[in-house]
């Protein structure tokens, strides 16, 4: 058995990998190769096989975008090396909230740097306009980048139709501070309530609840 398929999920040294002819195979061997020594991300193609109930991800396909962390090497950024996060994405949705956590804009900044290293475009989605409404000059800056950014609220609904909208038929990936409403919103546009949401502490940081990158397949007319 075998044959092409999409890695979902890593779990330390397992993938989880959807394949494409649509059966089962929930967990195979990472795969570390020379062009991907760090082995596959969420988002990447492969083939995997399985032999004596032992399956493996055997290649890893080109990857046309990535989104990539630089990590510094022996404390120097000079020699800081790729950390690849997912593979294949259209959009990178970054996500801040308006408050609680507070809006912080040095974090979208570098993730608008990575998406244009990556070759991914970037919308900046401001969560939590039931809390407050989004700063509108701080936010003008990227506009004038030709940045799109979008406000809703996964508490009540409101912008979620444009983030839909700009999320049809496209591979994306939720990124930002921990606690600025991530997995709500995911829950909100599958309408599921698969993804746990954590409260944020009285300090107003979140508290890292989800530990690792998922890829959830939805089409909207299932929500
Ligand atoms: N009022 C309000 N609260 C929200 C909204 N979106 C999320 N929250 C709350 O914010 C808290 C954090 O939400 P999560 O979805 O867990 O945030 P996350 O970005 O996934 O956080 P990590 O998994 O820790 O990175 C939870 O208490 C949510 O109920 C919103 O639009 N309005
Ligand atoms: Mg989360």
């Amino acid at each position: 058995m075998g044959g092409p398929g999409t890695v979902a999920a890593i779990r330390g040294q397992t993938a989880v990998v959807l394949r494409d002819a649509g059966f089962g195979e929930p967990a195979v061997n990472n795969l570390k190769t020379e062009d991907y020594p760090d082995g596959a991300v969420p988002g990447d193609r492969g083939e995997s096989e399985i032999n004596d109930g032992a399956g493996r991800i055997v290649s890893i396909g080109p990857r046309r975008s990535k989104l990539v962390r630089l990590r510094a090497e022996h404390g120097r950024m000079a020699l800081a090396k790729e950390h690849v996060i997912a593979a294949n994405i259209d959009v990178a949705v970054i996500v801040a909230s308006t408050t609680s956590p507070p809006f912080r804009p040095r974090l979208i900044d570098r993730y608008l740097v990575m998406c244009q290293y990556g070759g991914v475009e970037p919308v900046i989605c401001v969560n939590k306009i039931d809390l407050q409404q989004p700063d509108d000059a701080a936010l003008a800056i990227y506009t004038d980048l030709g940045v799109t950014w979008i406000a809703v609220s996964a508490e009540t609904g409101e912008g979620m139709d444009r983030l839909q909208a700009l999320l049809q038929s496209k591979t994306a990936v939720l990124v930002g501070h921990s606690g600025v409403g991530k997995s709500s919103i995911i829950n909100a546009l599958t309408g599921e309530k698969s993804l746990q949401v954590g409260a944020v502490g009285t300090d107003r940081r979140g508290q890292h609840t989800t530990g690792s990158s998922t890829m959830v397949e939805w089409s909207p007319d299932s929500s």
